[in-house]
């Protein structure tokens, strides 16, 4: 596959990052998303597209979890395509109200808990904050793209 890939030169990086570096190789992408010191930069996102190749909205039917336990949501952050169903359980023993006011996805489940679960469908690019009315705490991301994305583990 040498010489299948190019870069566009578009990278996003949610986080705090404030550095990171790219590599191209015959087909593999290898990103390094680090803080201003040089550590690793955890729950980055990095979104990249391929030349020649269009969007990539999510399959219909495509679905991701962002959990509520403890007071928090799992995962921090959550990395979706375009056109996915979130479904939001509660796996606590009391009951969580899941907002956000962000201009990708404005929403507010109802005031519910387990075993009951709550869907949005993220159709819009964009980062999403996600909080709860009852729990000022309990914070959370989902980053929506149509474009290839992978998450950086610290
Ligand atoms: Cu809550």
């Amino acid at each position: 596959m040498s010489g299948a890939f190019r870069w566009l030169g578009r990278i996003s990086a949610f986080g705090w990052g404030l550095g990171f570096a790219v590599n191209c190789l015959a087909g593999t992408i290898n990103a390094t998303v680090t803080k201003a010191d040089g550590s690793p930069l955890s729950d980055a996102v990095v979104s990249f597209s391929v030349a020649g190749q269009p969007a990539v909205p999510a399959k219909a039917g495509t679905k991701a979890v962002m959990i509520q336990e403890d007071k928090q949501f799992s995962p921090f952050v959550l990395p979706v395509q375009i056109g996915t169903t979130v479904d939001f359980p509660n796996h606590d023993t009391f009951r969580h109200q899941v907002y956000s006011f962000s201009p990708a996805k404005r929403f507010e489940l109802k005031l519910y808990g387990a075993p009951q679960v709550g869907t949005q469908i993220f159709d819009k690019e964009g980062v999403v904050s996600l909080g709860c009315n009852i729990h000022d705490n309990m914070l959370a991301y989902v980053c929506a793209s149509s474009e290839h994305l992978r998450q950086m583990r610290a």
